[in-house]
């Protein structure tokens, strides 16, 4: 079976990269909806409604795991695709987000990405659910997406575009990361870095979001072989007896490795 991977045009090409990288045997079947593209200055509703189009496109190609590589589609649909389908949803939010973390020594981090994402406040939402000392400055920048759609991404006219579009950005804040939070964007990192400068740290999700997928696939494929039942241990610094006479009631089923262990120095 497929992985499912959608977008509102080519910007999830720069994930589809990424998984072809890390999960070179699976097959992906990609649908990008250029025809409606850009989604970023849509409402919510609109987008919704064309993301679930394209998930049922998908579905009818039978995929085992959809990626949402839309950040903007992400920002509005994520929690109700994982909800509503019965195969597992990956968005791109959370891992970007997790990858500028790791990243970010001074937890000054900046999101660049649609009208839609950064008016979501999904980035500084997900960013200070994780630590709320992070500080985030955010900046819209929709003269990208159609940009790099018209094949426009190198050259006096991109580098004049992103160098106007960054400069808010540029005097505002100390980042040390920048997200990109537009999967187009990575078609352009090359042009942002250099407007950024050196000491800015510029981060793609498609690497974590293809991580993600990996860890989800291993685990279903463990499954899917039918491997032999885990044997859990459980360790308690307590009296074991009691333990166990609780723990095998509310297993219904009697718990197989259980030790005892000295936490006092
Ligand atoms: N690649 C989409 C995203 O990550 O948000 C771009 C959305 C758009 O269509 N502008």
């Amino acid at each position: 079976q497929p992985i499912g991977v959608i977008d509102s045009g080519v910007g999830g090409l720069t994930v589809s990269r990424e998984l072809m990288r890390q999960l070179p045997k699976e097959k992906l079947i990609y649908l990008g909806d250029t025809e409606r593209c850009p989604y970023g200055p849509r409402s919510k509703e609109q987008v919704k409604r064309y993301t679930w189009q394209m998930v049922h496109y998908l579905l009818g190609k039978n995929i085992k795991l959809l990626i949402v590589a839309c950040n903007t589609a992400t920002a509005y649909t994520l929690s109700e695709l994982q909800s509503a389908l019965l195969i597992p949803v990956i968005g791109v939010i959370e891992p970007g987000a997790r990858a500028a973390i790791k990243n970010s020594q001074n937890k000054q981090i900046g999101v660049i990405g649609t009208e839609g994402t950064i008016n979501s406040k999904a980035y500084p939402n997900t960013l200070k659910g994780v630590d709320h000392k992070i500080q985030v400055d955010g900046l819209a920048c929709p003269r990208f997406v159609p940009m790099i759609e018209d094949g426009v991404f190198k050259g006096e006219e991109a580098e004049a575009v992103v160098a106007q579009t960054l400069q808010p950005l540029k005097n505002k804040s100390n980042m040390d990361t920048l997200i990109l939070g537009c999967t187009h964007y990575p078609i352009i990192k090359d042009l942002v870095q250099a407007e950024m400068g050196p000491h800015i740290q510029v981060i793609s999700s498609g690497e974590e979001t293809a991580r993600e997928a990996s860890l989800i696939l291993a685990y279903h494929k463990s499954l899917e072989q039918g491997n032999i039942a885990p044997v859990h241990e459980f360790f308690t610094t307590g009296n074991i007896e009691k333990f166990r006479h609780i723990a095998n009631q509310w297993f219904e089923e009697p718990i197989q490795v259980l030790e005892w262990v000295s936490l006092d120095p």
